[in-house]
């Protein structure tokens, strides 16, 4: 049964927002328009569902693009927040939990023996390069069509068609010169990356371990080994960009999924718990390149802010031990098993249903993505019709086909229960 959503007080806001923020929003995807709709505006949040100014509720699959690992306003990390804030929202000086923060991640994550918060995952990746580029005196870079990892003008840049080409600007603004440091690579493809690894000197190999921002296209056997294998014969650092995976596919996680360690790890999201914290880490010989103790320039007026840090220690706290990993593990295995029936119930066959811990992504697609290009392929119109027709019925689903969904630690099965209702009756639509 759809519902014909209530959404006049969304429709105001959007009309002023549209007045004052581009596109009404502080941050493309959430303007809906891959899905052909208007944004919704949220008013709150619990545990694994949203609320918004209309009061239409939903099962929320983003949770704010995975920091919510373990959902809207947990009582622990609210109280966390409210009782950092008591005491001040910021110094710009140290402060104590900084140092239990970089002390617990150092011992979950192998790579990281010492790190530097930012507030941004692009603040992240954007110094995880130029350590890379201060540590090598090498200048290209190495990344993935279809991989995201912020919005840092030398990482805006895409592949051509062919192997492995020369970066060209993604974006207005980004100066030729600059895209034409990074080699774009199919994700996967392992004769591309060995051409590209011959022909040009790289400071860095950059990857998502598990690439979710073409939608989740986990790494081909072998893959990971392989990137480790050319930046060690070649004299290029990895850098694992892990602010989706990280703490959020292994405790540890994708270099401890996966066993392999990089040279520098850039993390984000669930280490801010929901507010804007970031960091980038490796081992000590690395990282004290870093000013002050290096020479490499860094700084950041609000990181390693008190509550973001106080939100992302709740949150790690929340997620002590390996018991965490295999219930969400169970969730995410519950969803895409629904999800699945759904697609066979409504007899819509041409969807590929990939997922691992924590994260999940449906592609509408009859063979399965291996890569950016065959992401790029699916049926994106089906996709958008699909999501519209989730919402409708009380689903919040990524509004992209190159997003993945964040099933987190506070999804209930009766949640699971609404999305695959709701699922089988959008395809139902679909296959009509
Ligand atoms: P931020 O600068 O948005 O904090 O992080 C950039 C970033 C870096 N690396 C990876 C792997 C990322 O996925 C991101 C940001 N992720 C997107 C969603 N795929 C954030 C959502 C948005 O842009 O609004």
């Amino acid at each position: 049964m759809t519902v014909s959503l209530r959404d006049k007080r969304s429709s105001e806001l959007y009309a002023r927002a549209l007045t004052y923020l581009p596109g009404g929003v502080n941050s493309p995807v959430r303007a809906m328009r891959a899905i052909g709709r208007d944004p919704l505006f949220v008013d709150r949040g619990a545990g694994g569902e949203l609320f918004d100014v209309d009061g239409n509720g939903y099962v929320d699959w983003v949770c704010s693009w995975g920091p919510l690992i373990c959902g809207h306003a947990h009582p622990q990390v609210v109280a966390a927040v409210t009782d950092a804030a008591a005491r001040g929202t910021s110094f710009g000086a140290p402060t104590a939990g900084e140092v239990d923060l970089a002390e617990e991640v150092s011992r979950r994550v192998p790579g990281v023996q010492m790190l530097r918060m930012t507030s941004s995952g692009t603040e992240a990746s954007m110094s995880a390069i130029r350590l890379a580029r201060a540590a090598t005196g090498r200048t290209k870079l190495l990344k993935f069509a279809g991989a995201y990892h912020g919005h840092v003008d030398g990482l805006l840049a895409e592949g051509g068609s062919g192997l492995a080409t020369q970066g060209i600007p993604a974006s207005p603004g980004v100066p030729a010169e600059v895209a034409a440091s990074t080699i774009v690579v199919p994700w996967n493809d392992a004769d591309a990356l060995a051409a590209a690894t011959e022909q040009h000197e790289f400071a860095a190999l950059l990857a998502e371990p598990y690439p979710a921002n073409m939608g989740l296209v986990p790494p081909a056997e072998g893959f990971l080994e392989l990137l480790r294998k050319r930046a060690d014969e070649t004299g290029a650092l990895l850098i694992f960009d892990e602010v989706i995976s990280g703490f959020r596919v292994a405790r540890g996680g994708g270099q401890e999924l996966s066993g392999v360690t990089p040279d520098l790890t850039v993390m984000g999201k669930v280490i801010g718990g929901g507010l804007p914290a970031a960091a980038y880490g490796g081992p000590r010989t690395l990282m004290e390149r870093i000013a002050p103790a290096g020479d490499v320039y860094q700084a950041g007026t609000l990181s390693g802010n008190p509550l973001a840090v106080a939100a992302g220690r709740a949150t790690l706290a929340l997620l002590q031990g390996e018991r965490p990993y295999l219930e969400l593990g169970l969730t995410t295995r519950a969803l895409a098993d629904g999800l699945a029936r759904a697609a066979r119930s409504a007899g819509y066959e041409d969807v590929q249903i990939v997922s691992t811990t924590g994260l999940l992504t449906v592609f509408f697609s009859a063979t399965p993505v291996h890569d950016y290009a065959a992401a790029q392929a699916c049926d994106l119109a089906a996709h958008a019709s699909w999501c519209r027709g989730l919402l409708a019925r009380g689903v919040y689903a990524p509004a992209s086909q190159f997003e993945a969904w964040f099933p987190s630690l506070a999804h209930t099965p009766e949640q699971i229960e609404r999305t695959v209702a709701a699922a089988a009756a959008a395809f139902a639509e679909l296959a009509r």
